[in-house]
């Protein structure tokens, strides 16, 4: 029971940590899976496709603007892969929280969190 506690104890101070690296404004593209997604505002957001390399040898993705937003919200990164498996955007979104998804792949879902400055 003991041993119990102190893997909860330290699974709750990994967990603590996980906002942080959320702030960075970096997002990893793998396993069709955008991990994590959250961004200052006006800052850019760095995705880097690691499916392979990204293209004919991997798996291309193309992040794209928040599902259901105007056009005055619309953003996306160029497509990623071989060559090119990295790219930043800059999101001038109000402070919110945006789902967006993959231009190629639409079932992609990833979260965007803008803070405040
Ligand atoms: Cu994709």
């Amino acid at each position: 029971m003991r041993k119990v506690a102190v893997i909860l104890a330290l699974a709750a101070t990994v967990l603590s940590f996980a906002p942080a690296r959320a702030l960075s404004g970096v997002v990893y593209i793998y396993d069709f899976h955008f991990t994590p997604g959250a961004v200052t505002r006006g800052k850019a957001v760095k995705f880097t496709n690691l499916e392979a390399g990204g293209g004919y040898y991997g798996i291309p993705h193309q992040p794209a603007y928040p599902v259901g937003c105007t056009t005055s919200c619309v953003w996306s990164s160029p497509p990623l892969r071989v060559g090119s498996i990295s790219a930043s955007v800059k999101i001038t979104l109000p402070p919110g929280t945006y789902t967006y998804y993959c231009k190629i792949h639409h079932y992609m879902r990833g979260r965007l969190v803008v803070s405040k400055v």
